[in-house]
């Protein structure tokens, strides 16, 4: 069984911040769990690197695009790194692979008769990469990104969007596309309710993109180049077992280009719609979205600098449940760095390991898993990954309640046997918590089934050093 999940592609026109490493390490945590149930997981993730927005960085930098792309596309990568992130292929849309497979298909609509010439009169948002209209603003300015829009007039390639809405409206409907959680679903049919204009595929105005092959004057625009990455990366046109995704991952900024453009260029195209959209909601601060143009952001590197890797993807992943927003602080994370892994995890493997080393001359017996149930592949396969994340971390608190509770520190020297059993209870639920921990901080479970699977068991340096 095959299991293909995506996450967006992210604009290169700053490094990553901790929204960008929310999506990717959750496609990493399901990632890892779909390999863990036996099936052969393909995880693309990338960057967006054409557009108006990109070159005016660039420009901003004083940098060439294609290398400033190169320097930028490169910190997305070392954060990856730096958060243990395992993807299969990481894609760039100045690549050749990329951009000769967007022609191809740009090229076959266009035989289709499906792209049509016009002139786009009206709002453009550089910020969001896209055509606005008057009712979308408040104050004059685009929602997202608080500046004021350009007015623009070009000649542009269109896409009958009108042909295909209404069976993408029935294929939300009846989940065939399934998005979730539901108020994504709504805000999609709600969207097609309201009716969509047809929308350009080529911009005139900007050069830094993939060129029309009937057009030179054109280059393509920025969100068709965007989405295309997701067949383009598994050889489209030669796309038989690869696709359709799975899973494709967005947060919810980018709904209506994943839940409507996307599987219109599709249908277009023959080409079956993803099976699954999974949006997340928001890291916020003070209330604000977290985001590049606001310069509000937390840089995962330094979260991996103060806690480690797997104390960054703890941090990352267990703030708030997925599909909803939440507020950040960076001070909070110190405080729940010390309590649930510090003093949490941690305390518990110390106290554990020495009980076992001091007075069992480092051997416990297996026991069967005696766990309360926490249904953890129930939470997993629904993406409830905070759920599935917290019933694990309270698992060890529960332990280290159980070492409290039965004091087997003193109960070693009054009952050796007793002590003796609930201490192979607990160690060999230990083993059962940290299989479950691996998908979420891979590097933590490994030491500790190593620790625990060894033949003399021994209390170790700890595995988080109290901040
Ligand atoms: O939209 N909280 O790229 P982008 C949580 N290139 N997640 C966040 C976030 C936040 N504050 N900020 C960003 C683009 N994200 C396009 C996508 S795909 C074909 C093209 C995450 O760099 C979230 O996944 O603006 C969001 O959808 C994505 O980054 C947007 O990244």
């Amino acid at each position: 069984m095959k299991f293909y999940i995506t996450t967006p592609i992210y604009y290169v026109n700053a490094k990553p911040h901790i929204g960008h490493a929310y999506t990717t390490l959750a496609a990493d945590v399901i990632s890892r769990f779909q390999k863990s149930q036996g099936r052969d997981c393909f995880f693309l993730t990338g960057t967006d690197e054409h557009g108006a927005k990109v070159a005016l960085s660039a420009k901003e930098a004083g940098k060439d695009p294609q290398k400033f792309t190169d320097e930028v596309a490169q910190e997305f990568k070392t954060a990856w790194k730096n958060l243990g992130i395992e993807y299969s292929d990481f894609i760039r849309t100045t690549e050749t692979r990329h951009k000769e497979r967007v022609k191809k298909f740009l090229e076959n609509l266009k035989e289709k008769g499906i792209l049509y010439e016009g002139e786009y009169k009206g709002l453009y948002c550089t910020g969001c990469e896209n055509f606005i209209t008057e009712k979308e603003l408040v104050d004059n300015k685009c929602q997202n990104h608080k500046k004021e829009p350009e007015q623009v007039i070009e000649k542009n390639w269109f896409f009958k969007l009108s042909n295909y809405t209404k069976q993408i409206k029935e294929l939300i409907e009846s989940d065939k596309i399934l998005i979730r959680p539901e108020f994504a679903k709504k805000e999609a049919l709600g969207l097609l309710e309201q009716g969509l204009d047809d929308f350009s595929i080529s911009r005139e105005k900007v050069s830094w993109g993939v060129k029309l092959p009937w057009d030179e004057n054109q280059s393509v625009y920025v969100w068709v180049d965007a989405l295309l990455n997701y067949i383009t990366a598994r050889e489209y046109p030669n796309l038989k077992g690869k696709w359709p995704a799975d899973l494709q991952l967005i947060g919810k900024d980018i709904l209506k280009f994943h839940a409507i453009y996307w599987p219109a260029m599709l249908l277009a195209a023959e080409l079956d719609p993803p099976k699954e959209l999974f949006v997340h909601g928001y890291f916020t601060i003070d209330g604000q979205k977290m985001s590049k143009s606001l310069g509000n952001v937390i840089d995962p590197n330094d979260l991996v600098k103060d806690y480690g890797t797997d104390g960054a993807r703890y941090l990352i992943l267990s703030q708030f449940p997925f599909g909803q927003d939440g507020d950040v602080k960076a001070d909070m994370f110190k405080e729940q760095y010390n309590s649930d892994l510090a003093n949490g995890i941690g305390n518990l493997l110390s106290r554990a390991s020495n009980l076992i080393e001091k007075n069992f001359d480092g051997e416990f017996e297996k026991k069967e898993s005696s766990s309360v149930k926490r249904d953890f592949n129930v939470l997993m396969l629904e993406y409830k990954l905070y759920e599935a994340l917290k019933s694990v971390i309270s698992g060890f608190s529960e332990l280290d309640k159980k070492i409290d509770q039965s004091k087997l520190w003193n109960l070693v020297k009054t009952d050796k046997e007793k002590a003796g059993k609930i201490l192979s209870e607990i160690a060999s639920e230990i083993l059962v918590l940290a299989g479950e921990l691996e998908l979420f901080l891979p590097e933590t479970a490994e030491k500790i089934i190593k620790q625990f699977t060894q033949k003399n068991i021994k209390k170790q340096e700890p595995m988080f050093p109290r901040k």
